[in-house]
């Protein structure tokens, strides 16, 4: 139950100093620590600006661009705090991506880190919606224009009063497929998801130090790296560049307890890791995305003796939703649902389908999905249950089984093969270092499996290796889904999120 007055950016800041966080670490970032207290007064400075300077409204657009790091998360809390509707994105993005981005959520101010203002700029030339691109500076030297009007203004500011159910946040979805969607997000449901899955699944405490890698534009970031350390009094070590080593050497310096990122970056964590890494105070790896490798996880609790927590989320849902548990994880297994979420698996028709076979997964729960003016609505909710993109099974206990993305069913001589568990299969082998696995059409069995293969340091890319991974997935698994037909490549075609966009791979034949 929230109250009907709620504004998520006074939630994480001002009524965190009233709850007694004030002295507590908030944010590390850019070689500095930043208190609550600190990120209540540097929010209301901003807001103040955003208002008086920038003439921010209640339900404006207010887009950020910039890398992970304090001065973003104080941007995306002051603009909530002046009641707009945050868009964040990711550094990576070019102006043609960014102007995409503004024409569909109709965006009227822009703060960038100036380090990144070149592609900002080029996007806002010429914008029938954009008003204002304002510079702040990210390395939180407070050199930018949007530094230097905050420094005149008060650490006081009267935010404005959201309702619960007011839009806070669009979180733009990647798109594996290449078209990108626009979700809108109550104030309600940025602590929903802290309230939930945070709370019941990981047990955030004031102690813990978070960690990881996936971009605060991205909800799986945002979650992770900002709304749960905010919400209870927690720190975030937040990365520009959150390479595997880095992380390491960051989980060792501020002894972070809980890790957030994908299964290839804990895979290149283990792989990066040496004799004496010191990863003793990590209590929780969680692992979303993607799915999670059996043998990625297995390696993991081996190496670490840390359990590793599988999840699925969706940026339609804004988070986590369906998770193993401390108590209860295992292999090739993606646990049961967050408390307040349920889910199904079902046919085409939407009639669910007996435990133990493939069908698409469906939710339901408090952060569902609701599309900014997109036709695609419709597909995605069904009778009011959201219909993720990804195939799974639910065995007799009720634990969920991923099986495939959808449009990542092979289907071979009348054989229905999950793309990801040839990938396992092939990760399992010591030469791979990463692959996706994908259909390639083929006048005999209708489709075959295709492997694209990154392989581990410096193996011959030939027959002979050909021959071995072949044989090694054929010893692994049920022979019939070896690929038939493997390339080497020396990088995988991804999503700024990391994710491997296997549509690219398909368009490659
Ligand atoms: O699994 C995902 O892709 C995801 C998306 C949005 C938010 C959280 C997660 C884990």
């Amino acid at each position: 139950d929230y109250p009907e007055v709620l504004n998520v950016g006074v939630a994480l800041t001002d009524e965190m100093v009233a709850k007694g966080f004030g002295d507590h670490t908030a944010l590390i970032g850019n070689g500095r620590r930043r208190t609550y207290k600190e990120m209540s007064d540097w929010t209301n400075r901003l807001a103040h600006v955003l208002v008086e300077d920038l003439g921010v409204k209640p339900g404006n657009r207010v887009l950020i661009r910039s890398a992970n790091n304090p001065a973003m998360v104080a941007c995306w809390l002051a603009a909530t705090k002046a009641g707009a509707v945050v868009v964040n994105t990711m550094p990576m993005l070019r102006a043609g991506e960014l102007r995409a981005i503004v024409d569909k959520a109709q965006i009227s101010h822009a703060l960038c880190d100036t380090r990144l203002m070149d592609e900002m700029l080029a996007c806002a030339e010429g914008s029938d919606y954009l008003t204002s691109v304002t510079g702040f500076d990210g390395t939180s030297n407070h050199e930018a224009e949007l530094d230097r009007l905050a420094l005149e203004k008060p650490v006081k500011f009267d935010a404005v009063q959201t309702g619960r159910d007011d839009v806070a946040l669009l979180g733009f979805t990647s798109g594996t497929t290449g078209s990108p969607k626009a979700t809108m997000h109550f104030h309600r449901d940025l602590l929903m998801i802290a309230d939930g899955y945070a709370r019941e699944v990981l047990g955030v405490v004031p102690e813990d130090v978070f960690v990881g890698s996936p971009p605060l534009a991205f909800t799986f970031g945002l979650g992770g790296l900002a709304i749960f350390p905010l919400r209870f009094g927690a720190a975030a070590t937040l990365l520009e560049t959150a390479s595997p080593p880095n992380m390491i050497e960051i989980i060792e310096k501020y002894r972070a307890t809980v890790c957030f990122t994908a299964p290839t970056a804990y895979r290149a964590m283990l792989r990066a890791m040496d004799e004496g890494a010191d990863l003793s105070s990590l209590r929780a790896a969680v692992s979303a995305g993607e799915t999670l490798p059996a043998p990625v996880y297995e390696e993991w609790i081996a190496k670490t003796g840390k359990p590793m927590l599988d999840g699925i989320g969706a940026t339609e849902m804004l988070h986590i939703f369906i998770s193993n548990r401390f108590d209860d994880h295992r292999p090739a297994c993606t646990g049961k649902p967050v408390t307040g979420y349920r889910a199904k698996v079902v046919d085409a028709d939407g009639v669910e389908v007996p435990r133990g076979t493939v069908g698409r997964l469906a939710v339901q729960g408090p952060t569902g999905c609701r599309y900014l003016a997109d036709a695609r609505q419709a597909d995605y909710v069904q009778d009011g249950w959201n219909i993720t993109g990804d195939s799974f099974t639910m065995d007799e206990d009720g634990y969920l089984h991923f099986a495939a993305r959808n449009d990542d069913m092979i289907v071979s001589a009348g054989y229905n093969i999950a793309g990801p568990e040839v990938e396992a299969a092939l990760l399992s082998h010591p030469d791979v270092a990463e692959c996706a696995v994908v259909a390639k059409s083929d006048e005999a069995r209708g489709q075959i499996v295709q492997a694209h293969v990154v392989v581990s340091g410096d193996v011959p890319k030939d027959e002979i290796l050909i021959k071995a991974l072949q044989d090694h997935v054929k010893a692994t698994i049920a022979p019939y889904k070896y690929p038939r037909d493997i390339r080497f490549v020396d990088a995988l075609p991804k999503t700024a999120t990391g994710k491997i966009q296997r549509f690219a791979l398909r368009e490659t034949e």
